[in-house]
């Protein structure tokens, strides 16, 4: 335990403050005035509208699910109605206001990296907010509304006059779920994707199947997930599951980015796909096991031609990610007829050519699906030749600065997730250390820094299924979500702490298992 994460720093926040002057926003919006004065908010009589100038109205789904579900969420969970108030005691707030500013409201679409996510609001006068916004993504601006109400003494809802203006400081805000190590319900699933919204995490990264099992149920290749899966029927995403995961992401303003990781991590691909996995051999015979996807094959190219081509279809955001890490060259090395195709090309002994070979074949076949792709670090290592508008995810631990700094000279759009493991545990508040990264810390121009999207936190799934995924997810990878979401110079732990543990509360109260930060209780505890 490092005692400076333990004891030490929080009991010293504990003694110091327990209430921000932010109250209990998180993550912190870039520009906020709270006033003293403060609002009653009544269920009886508050509503959510649209307000006559907006381009949006009443048609428009996603704009009238989350008004439903903010207004449980405001209301839903009170102990206390406020009945025991007497009308007109104090002013009350009658109307939220929302006013969609762009021409094109967008209701139908699909988020997208590009998406316009600021939106700014106040109360105009003493009845009514206003919230405006250029897009739906305005959803982010209930979030933060939701976030102001608290109770009073009494168990009265209250909110206090206002300011705000918000947008994120990086557009990709994003956490990997692991579905192949063990297999995730749905139910769960959307459980995250709902405390994703609540944090602004904006992209869910489905590293949805691995070495381990084959969950994903192609229509193509029904027999990946029949022999590929831990259980054929019980432990698969159907397309009508995907389907359902994709939808409920939107609603929330989350783009769903699924990643079919090749040619390393592909063991449950070669129970129901002969031929696709390399056979290994001892000297001159096959021992029976098998490695990497088998890259000198064209049988291998039809098949992710068509897999391929499904994947682009179910998935409708325009980037898909294609793994590409921690390949081992073991099995390769053994192959009689993998060590003559080297030869054949003129690798010599270079597995990394080999394996360059198989990557730019693939993000070929991918490239006319129209889709742009990420992809693990490794592949930008190994000199692969990537379109331009290739996204790098840099994951490796030792020194992410420098290959930030390296994939950003070489003009790629970056996105950062080494610091971010959190499946790593260890004793003590190490949400800290997640907090106190910061991503632009790497010597570059700002044309480089400008290049660097956002990040991702990162659950990997050997540790963790439904019983604990997500106690162990919330509130740790809340402390990722405000240092992609706040203004660079917010970075006082302190006030954090005091933030957070009333958000963590928050989540509890809203049905989300998160953990605690610390010692203390919370007014409304898990049930
Ligand atoms: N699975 C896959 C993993 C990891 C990666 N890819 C991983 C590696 C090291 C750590 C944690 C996770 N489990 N497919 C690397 C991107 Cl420490």
């Amino acid at each position: 335990m490092n005692p400076a994460l333990g004891w030490g720093t929080t009991t010293f926040l504990l003694l110091l403050a327990a209430v921000s002057r932010f109250g209990s926003l998180w993550p912190l919006p870039q520009n906020v005035v709270i006033s003293p004065v403060a609002f009653m908010l009544r269920s009886s009589s508050f509503q959510i509208v649209h307000s006559a100038e907006s381009s949006a109205g009443p048609g428009c789904s996603i704009l009238q699910s989350a008004f439903r579900r903010y207004f449980e969420y405001m209301f839903g969970y009170t102990k206390n109605q406020g009945g025991n108030t007497k009308k007109g005691q104090d002013s009350e707030v009658t109307e939220l206001q929302v006013w969609i500013t762009s021409a094109d409201s967008e209701c139908d679409a699909y988020p997208s990296v590009t998406s316009d996510e600021s939106c700014d609001y106040s109360a105009l006068c003493c009845y009514m907010f206003l919230l405006y916004s250029y897009t739906p993504l305005l959803l982010l601006g209930l979030e933060t509304f939701s976030q102001l109400v608290y109770e009073d003494q009494y168990g009265a809802k209250k909110i206090n006059k206002t300011d705000v203006q918000d947008f994120p400081r990086f557009a990709h805000r994003g956490l990997l779920l692991d579905s192949s190590r063990h297999f995730l319900p749905v139910k769960v699933i959307l459980a995250n994707l709902e405390a994703m919204a609540m944090n602004k995490y904006n992209v869910f990264h489905w590293h949805i199947v691995d070495d381990n099992s084959f969950p994903y149920e192609s229509t193509v290749f029904p027999d990946l997930s029949r022999k590929g899966a831990y259980h054929p029927y019980t432990h698969i995403y159907t397309p009508t599951d995907v389907k359902m995961v994709i939808e409920f992401a939107r609603m929330r303003g989350i783009r769903v980015i699924s990643e079919f990781d090749t040619p390393g991590h592909t063991q449950s691909w070669g129970k129901g796909q002969m031929d696709l996995l390399t056979s290994c051999y001892s000297g001159e015979n096959p021992t029976g096991s098998f490695g990497p996807v088998n890259p000198i094959l064209n049988s291998t190219y039809d098949f992710m031609a068509k897999f391929f081509k499904e994947v682009s279809l179910v998935f409708p955001d325009t980037y898909i990610h294609l793994g590409g890490d921690e390949v081992d060259f073991t099995c390769w090395k053994s192959n009689p007829d993998i060590q003559a195709f080297m030869q054949e090309h003129g690798f010599d002994k270079d597995f990394k050519k080999l394996e360059s070979y198989y990557i730019q074949k693939l993000l070929d076949i991918v490239g006319s699906t129209k889709k742009g792709y990420m992809i693990w670090q490794e592949v930008f290592d190994n000199g692969v030749k990537l379109k331009p508008d290739t996204v790098v995810e840099v994951w490796m631990g030792s020194n992410y600065q420098e290959e930030l700094q390296n994939v950003t000279a070489a003009g790629f759009s970056t996105i950062l997730s080494a610091p971010w493991y959190l499946d790593y545990i260890s004793y003590g508040q190490d949400w800290q250390r997640y907090y106190k990264v910061e991503p632009l810390a790497f010597k570059g121009t700002d044309a480089q820094k400008k290049l660097v999207i956002g990040g991702e936190a990162c659950l990997w799934g050997e540790y963790v299924d439904a019983t604990n995924l997500t106690p162990r997810l919330w509130p740790r990878a809340s402390a990722v979500a405000e240092r992609l979401w706040s203004n660079q110079n917010v970075t006082d732990v302190g006030d954090a702490y005091n933030r957070l543990t009333q958000h963590r509360c928050r989540m509890v109260a809203r049905g989300i298992p998160a953990e605690p930060l610390f010692v203390g209780y919370c007014d409304q505890e898990y049930k």
